[in-house]
């Protein structure tokens, strides 16, 4: 049976693993064997989710997602790319955390996701279950899926963490990004930006009303919605908290339940 208890999900945001301005896309390896040996220091399951980083966001821009005008049929030529360029990243991860004995298995949403309208209408977690009670730990990624809509629209890493924290009541939900966590404003704007360790139902509205959509090449909404998204989350039980990834040492320290800079959730 598995200990839902000791579940764990971490996101690792696409900027971090994938070289973004590279094409054709390029994972950061020196960056993921790194993260594998922070990930390690947890004992129990574990679901990784990938950003789409290079891998997903420049086909998907190239073929028109994020843009409400793109005509179907442009959309659906993307499909191919996107999910062939997701698969490589995929795999990489995957045979990345098991040279560093994280028995893994990388599970392709595009298989068995249904989306309608840009939202998830079908998402079967069996398989899901099912590899981590096989104690491997999951990979899954933001990929492109079916939508019985739009044709296909894109899934993205932060939606899967959301839907899979709720449907299998996850207690631990660490959302690496490239920066320290959530800023009071954009800090392309402001450079000198504070950083925000707690968000509440005191200061929710205003940190989301002073975060800007992300300026890179990201078809899924940037960080407002990606946050909008997490505070889902925060006001069932799980932990959440968003943290900077290429800064080493700090996912280790959110696995071992020690203070580290980042900015929590709590509603
Ligand atoms: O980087 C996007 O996932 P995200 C996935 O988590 C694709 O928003 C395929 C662009």
């Amino acid at each position: 049976m598995l200990h839902l208890k000791f579940l764990t999900l971490v996101k690792l945001g696409g900027s971090v693993i994938t070289q973004k301005k590279l094409s054709p896309p390029t994972v950061n390896k020196m960056a993921l064997n790194r993260i594998a040996k922070e990930l390690r220091i947890h004992k129990g399951p574990l679901i990784v989710v990938l950003g789409g980083g290079a891998h997903g966001h420049q086909a998907a821009h190239a073929y028109g997602f994020g843009d409400a005008s793109t005509p179907l049929e442009k959309l659906l030529a993307g499909i191919p790319s996107i999910r062939h360029n997701m698969t490589l990243l995929s795999l990489e991860v995957e045979q990345i955390l098991n040279a560093n004995g994280i028995p893994s298995v990388a599970i392709p949403p595009f298989a068995s996701v249904r989306m309608h309208d840009g939202a998830i209408s079908n998402f079967p977690t069996d398989i899901i279950k099912g590899v981590l009670e096989a104690h491997c730990a999951v990979i899954i990624h933001g990929d492109v899926c079916l939508d019985d809509v739009q044709g296909a629209s894109i899934l993205s890493g932060d939606t899967i963490s959301v839907y899979l924290a709720k449907a299998l009541d996850i207690q631990r939900v660490f959302v690496g990004t490239d920066v320290d966590g959530i800023l009071e404003e954009d800090p392309r704007i402001n450079p000198n930006a504070a950083l925000v360790s707690v968000i509440d139902s005191s200061n929710k509205d205003s940190i989301l009303a002073g975060i800007g959509a992300s300026s890179a090449t990201d078809v899924t909404g940037g960080m407002a919605l990606k946050t909008q998204e997490l505070l889902e989350l925060a006001n069932q039980t799980a932990q959440v908290a968003i943290f900077n990834l290429t800064v080493s040492g700090r996912l280790a320290a959110l696995l071992e339940g020690k203070s580290t800079t980042c900015t929590r959730m709590k509603l």
